[in-house]
Protein backbone atom coordinates (compact mmCIF):
# COMPACT_ATOMS: atom_id res chain seq x y z
CA UNK A 1 0.00 0.00 0.00
CA UNK A 2 1.38 3.78 -1.25
CA UNK A 3 0.12 5.40 1.82
CA UNK A 4 0.01 8.93 0.35
CA UNK A 5 -1.85 7.60 -2.78
CA UNK A 6 -4.05 5.74 -0.35
CA UNK A 7 -4.63 8.68 1.83
CA UNK A 8 -5.44 11.22 -1.52
CA UNK A 9 -7.91 9.05 -2.99
CA UNK A 10 -9.69 8.73 0.52
CA UNK A 11 -9.33 11.93 1.11
CA UNK A 12 -10.94 12.78 -2.47
CA UNK A 13 -13.80 10.70 -1.75
CA UNK A 14 -14.73 13.07 1.21
CA UNK A 15 -14.27 16.21 -0.55
CA UNK A 16 -16.89 15.05 -2.99
CA UNK A 17 -19.17 13.83 -0.21
CA UNK A 18 -18.99 17.03 1.28
CA UNK A 19 -19.56 18.79 -1.92
CA UNK A 20 -22.61 16.60 -2.48
CA UNK A 21 -24.22 16.35 0.39
CA UNK A 22 -24.07 19.86 1.60
CA UNK A 23 -27.16 22.07 0.56
CA UNK A 24 -25.68 24.20 -2.08
CA UNK A 25 -24.57 27.67 -1.42
CA UNK A 26 -27.32 29.59 -3.29
CA UNK A 27 -30.35 27.64 -1.40
CA UNK A 28 -32.15 30.42 0.53
CA UNK A 29 -30.98 31.77 3.24
CA UNK A 30 -27.79 32.11 1.00
CA UNK A 31 -25.95 33.94 3.77
CA UNK A 32 -26.40 30.65 5.98
CA UNK A 33 -25.48 27.89 3.63
CA UNK A 34 -22.88 30.40 2.78
CA UNK A 35 -21.52 30.27 5.76
CA UNK A 36 -21.89 26.51 6.39
CA UNK A 37 -19.94 25.81 3.18
CA UNK A 38 -17.22 28.40 4.42
CA UNK A 39 -16.10 26.87 7.25
CA UNK A 40 -16.75 22.87 5.70
CA UNK A 41 -14.77 23.60 2.57
CA UNK A 42 -11.95 25.87 4.52
CA UNK A 43 -9.91 22.42 4.20
CA UNK A 44 -9.31 21.12 7.35
CA UNK A 45 -7.21 17.96 7.99
CA UNK A 46 -9.72 15.36 7.42
CA UNK A 47 -8.71 12.98 10.02
CA UNK A 48 -12.34 11.70 11.07
CA UNK A 49 -14.29 11.33 7.78
CA UNK A 50 -10.96 9.54 6.49
CA UNK A 51 -11.00 7.27 9.61
CA UNK A 52 -14.83 6.95 9.06
CA UNK A 53 -14.15 5.23 4.89
CA UNK A 54 -10.81 3.51 6.36
CA UNK A 55 -12.64 1.55 8.95
CA UNK A 56 -15.76 0.73 6.75
CA UNK A 57 -13.18 -0.78 4.61
CA UNK A 58 -11.69 -3.44 6.96
CA UNK A 59 -15.17 -5.22 6.49
CA UNK A 60 -17.35 -6.74 3.92
CA UNK A 61 -19.59 -3.89 3.31
CA UNK A 62 -23.07 -3.56 4.75
CA UNK A 63 -23.80 -0.18 3.79
CA UNK A 64 -22.39 3.47 1.95
CA UNK A 65 -19.89 4.54 4.73
CA UNK A 66 -20.03 8.34 2.84
CA UNK A 67 -23.17 9.83 4.35
CA UNK A 68 -21.57 9.08 7.93
CA UNK A 69 -18.29 10.09 6.98
CA UNK A 70 -19.87 13.65 5.71
CA UNK A 71 -22.01 13.26 8.59
CA UNK A 72 -18.81 12.81 11.22
CA UNK A 73 -17.19 16.44 9.21
CA UNK A 74 -20.08 18.59 9.75
CA UNK A 75 -20.72 17.69 13.45
CA UNK A 76 -16.58 18.41 13.57
CA UNK A 77 -16.72 21.74 11.72
CA UNK A 78 -19.85 22.94 14.00
CA UNK A 79 -18.05 22.05 17.47
CA UNK A 80 -14.81 23.78 15.79
CA UNK A 81 -17.32 27.17 14.77
CA UNK A 82 -19.09 27.55 18.39
CA UNK A 83 -15.76 27.42 20.07
CA UNK A 84 -14.02 29.82 17.98
CA UNK A 85 -17.32 32.54 19.15
CA UNK A 86 -16.34 35.03 21.69
CA UNK A 87 -18.08 33.46 24.21
CA UNK A 88 -15.83 30.45 23.95
CA UNK A 89 -12.12 30.57 22.66
CA UNK A 90 -12.85 33.67 20.95
CA UNK A 91 -9.97 33.14 18.09
CA UNK A 92 -9.99 35.32 14.83
CA UNK A 93 -8.35 31.89 12.71
CA UNK A 94 -9.70 28.65 12.00
CA UNK A 95 -8.05 26.34 8.96
CA UNK A 96 -5.93 28.98 7.49
CA UNK A 97 -8.98 31.42 7.16
CA UNK A 98 -11.33 34.50 9.80
CA UNK A 99 -13.29 32.02 11.65
CA UNK A 100 -16.75 31.95 10.83
CA UNK A 101 -18.05 34.95 12.93
CA UNK A 102 -15.18 37.05 11.79
CA UNK A 103 -15.73 36.08 8.39
CA UNK A 104 -19.67 36.64 8.89
CA UNK A 105 -20.90 37.51 12.32
CA UNK A 106 -21.29 35.73 15.47
CA UNK A 107 -25.39 35.01 14.90
CA UNK A 108 -24.32 33.97 11.46
CA UNK A 109 -21.68 31.70 12.70
CA UNK A 110 -23.67 30.30 15.84
CA UNK A 111 -26.60 29.71 13.11
CA UNK A 112 -24.18 27.87 10.56
CA UNK A 113 -22.96 25.74 13.49
CA UNK A 114 -26.55 24.64 14.44
CA UNK A 115 -27.41 23.76 11.18
CA UNK A 116 -24.50 21.48 10.58
CA UNK A 117 -24.96 19.80 13.81
CA UNK A 118 -28.78 19.26 12.72
CA UNK A 119 -27.61 18.34 9.13
CA UNK A 120 -25.19 15.69 10.50
CA UNK A 121 -28.18 14.19 11.98
CA UNK A 122 -30.15 14.58 8.77
CA UNK A 123 -27.78 12.75 6.68
CA UNK A 124 -27.65 9.64 8.95
CA UNK A 125 -31.32 9.19 8.83
CA UNK A 126 -31.87 9.99 5.44
CA UNK A 127 -28.46 8.41 4.12
CA UNK A 128 -29.35 4.78 4.89
CA UNK A 129 -33.07 4.58 3.64
CA UNK A 130 -32.14 0.65 2.63
CA UNK A 131 -30.56 -0.62 6.24
CA UNK A 132 -33.10 1.22 9.34
CA UNK A 133 -31.09 -0.38 11.59
CA UNK A 134 -27.94 0.62 10.49
CA UNK A 135 -29.35 3.90 10.32
CA UNK A 136 -30.18 3.96 13.75
CA UNK A 137 -27.33 2.29 15.40
CA UNK A 138 -25.75 5.30 13.35
CA UNK A 139 -27.75 8.00 15.09
CA UNK A 140 -27.57 6.21 18.64
CA UNK A 141 -23.81 6.41 18.21
CA UNK A 142 -22.90 9.99 16.95
CA UNK A 143 -25.35 11.18 19.62
CA UNK A 144 -23.77 9.55 22.55
CA UNK A 145 -20.13 10.89 21.09
CA UNK A 146 -22.28 14.81 20.36
CA UNK A 147 -23.74 15.27 23.66
CA UNK A 148 -23.45 16.38 27.09
CA UNK A 149 -21.62 13.19 28.47
CA UNK A 150 -18.71 13.35 25.76
CA UNK A 151 -18.08 16.36 23.39
CA UNK A 152 -20.57 19.05 24.95
CA UNK A 153 -19.22 18.10 28.12
CA UNK A 154 -15.66 17.79 27.35
CA UNK A 155 -16.30 21.17 25.98
CA UNK A 156 -17.87 22.20 29.49
CA UNK A 157 -15.17 20.47 31.91
CA UNK A 158 -12.76 23.06 29.48
CA UNK A 159 -14.41 25.65 29.99
CA UNK A 160 -14.40 24.99 33.74
CA UNK A 161 -10.91 24.37 33.98
CA UNK A 162 -9.95 27.39 32.76
CA UNK A 163 -11.18 29.28 35.65
CA UNK A 164 -9.33 27.12 37.93
CA UNK A 165 -5.30 27.25 38.31
CA UNK A 166 -4.41 24.15 39.49
CA UNK A 167 -6.77 21.20 37.46
CA UNK A 168 -5.13 17.98 37.84
CA UNK A 169 -4.10 15.19 35.44
CA UNK A 170 -7.53 13.62 36.25
CA UNK A 171 -9.38 16.22 35.50
CA UNK A 172 -7.83 16.58 31.56
CA UNK A 173 -7.74 13.29 30.73
CA UNK A 174 -11.38 13.89 31.27
CA UNK A 175 -11.71 16.40 28.87
CA UNK A 176 -9.48 15.05 26.26
CA UNK A 177 -11.26 12.05 26.66
CA UNK A 178 -14.49 14.17 25.78
CA UNK A 179 -13.70 16.82 23.91
CA UNK A 180 -11.65 15.03 21.34
CA UNK A 181 -11.35 11.09 22.09
CA UNK A 182 -14.95 10.83 22.01
CA UNK A 183 -15.00 12.07 18.12
CA UNK A 184 -12.25 9.98 17.08
CA UNK A 185 -13.76 6.50 18.63
CA UNK A 186 -17.22 7.15 16.73
CA UNK A 187 -15.48 7.33 13.43
CA UNK A 188 -13.98 3.94 13.59
CA UNK A 189 -17.48 2.93 14.89
CA UNK A 190 -19.32 4.49 12.72
CA UNK A 191 -16.87 2.86 9.65
CA UNK A 192 -17.15 -0.36 11.08
CA UNK A 193 -21.00 -0.12 11.37
CA UNK A 194 -21.43 0.94 8.03
CA UNK A 195 -19.06 -1.50 6.85
CA UNK A 196 -21.03 -4.65 8.70
CA UNK A 197 -18.68 -4.54 11.72
CA UNK A 198 -19.80 -7.34 14.82
CA UNK A 199 -19.99 -6.41 18.32
CA UNK A 200 -16.44 -7.58 19.59
CA UNK A 201 -14.74 -5.58 16.45
CA UNK A 202 -16.67 -2.30 17.21
CA UNK A 203 -15.66 -2.35 20.79
CA UNK A 204 -11.92 -3.10 18.84
CA UNK A 205 -12.06 0.09 16.63
CA UNK A 206 -13.71 2.00 19.90
CA UNK A 207 -10.47 1.17 21.78
CA UNK A 208 -8.44 1.91 19.06
CA UNK A 209 -9.88 5.62 18.93
CA UNK A 210 -9.58 6.10 22.37
CA UNK A 211 -6.20 5.61 22.42
CA UNK A 212 -6.09 7.35 18.60
CA UNK A 213 -7.78 10.40 20.50
CA UNK A 214 -5.87 10.55 22.97
CA UNK A 215 -2.56 10.47 21.20
CA UNK A 216 -3.74 13.14 19.13
CA UNK A 217 -4.44 15.27 21.65
CA UNK A 218 -1.48 15.55 23.25
CA UNK A 219 0.39 16.41 19.79
CA UNK A 220 -2.22 18.96 19.49
CA UNK A 221 -0.82 20.34 23.05
CA UNK A 222 2.49 19.86 21.52
CA UNK A 223 2.03 21.76 18.77
CA UNK A 224 0.34 24.60 20.55
CA UNK A 225 3.38 24.74 22.47
CA UNK A 226 5.70 24.25 19.89
CA UNK A 227 4.58 25.34 15.95
CA UNK A 228 3.81 28.36 14.47
CA UNK A 229 0.46 30.19 13.41
CA UNK A 230 1.15 29.91 10.19
CA UNK A 231 2.07 25.82 9.54
CA UNK A 232 -1.22 25.15 12.11
CA UNK A 233 -3.78 27.35 10.65
CA UNK A 234 -5.07 29.18 13.71
CA UNK A 235 -3.35 30.68 16.19
CA UNK A 236 0.07 28.57 18.12
CA UNK A 237 0.64 29.73 21.25
CA UNK A 238 -2.69 30.17 22.74
CA UNK A 239 -2.36 27.89 25.73
CA UNK A 240 0.66 29.04 27.60
CA UNK A 241 -1.23 32.80 26.84
CA UNK A 242 -4.22 31.13 28.70
CA UNK A 243 -2.47 29.16 31.03
CA UNK A 244 -4.65 26.76 30.08
CA UNK A 245 -3.48 23.20 31.86
CA UNK A 246 -2.59 20.55 29.02
CA UNK A 247 -0.67 18.12 28.69
CA UNK A 248 2.59 20.43 28.31
CA UNK A 249 1.65 22.54 31.85
CA UNK A 250 1.17 19.53 33.25
CA UNK A 251 3.45 16.99 32.05
CA UNK A 252 6.12 18.73 30.13
CA UNK A 253 7.35 18.15 26.40
CA UNK A 254 9.27 14.96 26.45
CA UNK A 255 6.99 13.06 28.82
CA UNK A 256 3.88 14.50 26.77
CA UNK A 257 5.44 13.12 23.72
CA UNK A 258 6.29 9.58 25.79
CA UNK A 259 2.61 10.01 26.38
CA UNK A 260 1.79 10.31 23.10
CA UNK A 261 3.57 7.27 21.74
CA UNK A 262 2.43 5.14 24.21
CA UNK A 263 -1.07 5.80 23.15
CA UNK A 264 -0.44 5.60 19.52
CA UNK A 265 1.14 2.28 20.25
CA UNK A 266 -2.24 1.03 21.64
CA UNK A 267 -4.17 2.00 19.09
CA UNK A 268 -1.85 0.10 16.55
CA UNK A 269 -2.00 -2.77 18.94
CA UNK A 270 -6.27 -2.42 18.79
CA UNK A 271 -5.92 -2.04 14.88
CA UNK A 272 -3.98 -5.10 14.39
CA UNK A 273 -6.60 -6.89 15.99
CA UNK A 274 -8.46 -6.33 13.40
CA UNK A 275 -9.92 -8.17 10.12
CA UNK A 276 -9.04 -7.22 7.06
CA UNK A 277 -6.18 -4.56 5.57
CA UNK A 278 -5.57 -2.82 8.71
CA UNK A 279 -1.99 -1.37 6.79
CA UNK A 280 -3.35 2.04 6.15
CA UNK A 281 -5.39 2.81 9.51
CA UNK A 282 -2.36 1.61 11.16
CA UNK A 283 -0.02 3.82 8.96
CA UNK A 284 -2.58 6.71 9.86
CA UNK A 285 -2.21 6.07 13.48
CA UNK A 286 1.51 5.90 13.10
CA UNK A 287 1.78 9.32 11.02
CA UNK A 288 -0.45 11.21 13.88
CA UNK A 289 2.84 11.61 15.76
CA UNK A 290 4.64 13.12 13.40
CA UNK A 291 1.60 15.71 12.07
CA UNK A 292 2.69 19.20 11.55
CA UNK A 293 -0.64 20.23 11.90
C1 LIG B 1 -18.42 23.74 21.06
C2 LIG B 1 -19.55 21.56 21.64
C3 LIG B 1 -18.34 22.30 21.34
C4 LIG B 1 -17.19 21.64 21.34
C5 LIG B 1 -15.92 22.23 20.96
C6 LIG B 1 -13.65 21.11 18.82
C7 LIG B 1 -13.71 21.65 20.19
C8 LIG B 1 -14.83 21.22 21.09
C9 LIG B 1 -12.81 22.54 20.61
C10 LIG B 1 -11.70 23.04 19.71
C11 LIG B 1 -10.43 23.06 20.45
C12 LIG B 1 -9.81 21.72 20.62
C13 LIG B 1 -8.37 21.67 20.97
C14 LIG B 1 -10.51 20.63 20.48
C15 LIG B 1 -10.01 19.28 20.61
C16 LIG B 1 -10.23 18.55 19.36
C17 LIG B 1 -9.39 19.12 18.28
C18 LIG B 1 -7.92 19.02 18.39
C19 LIG B 1 -9.99 19.71 17.29
C20 LIG B 1 -9.30 20.17 16.07
O1 LIG B 1 -9.33 19.09 15.19
P1 LIG B 1 -8.42 19.02 13.90
O2 LIG B 1 -7.02 19.42 14.29
O3 LIG B 1 -9.04 20.19 13.03
O4 LIG B 1 -8.60 17.71 13.27
P2 LIG B 1 -9.24 20.25 11.44
O5 LIG B 1 -9.48 21.71 11.16
O6 LIG B 1 -8.01 19.73 10.78
O7 LIG B 1 -10.45 19.43 11.14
Amino acid sequence: MDFSIKFTATLARVEAGIEALLPPAGARPARLHTAMRYSLQAGGKRLRPVLVLAAAELFPGAADPLPAAVAVECLHTYSLIHDDLPCMDNDDLRRGRPTAHKAFDEATALLAGDALLTHAFALLATGYPGEPAIAQRLVRELAAAAGSRRLIGGQMEDLLAEKQANATADELEFIHLHKTAAMIEVSLVLGGLAGGAGPTEVETLRRAGRHLGLAFQIIDDLLDATADTATLGKTAGKDAKADKTTAVKLHGLEDSRRMAEAHSTQAVAALRALPGDTAFLIALAERMLTRDR
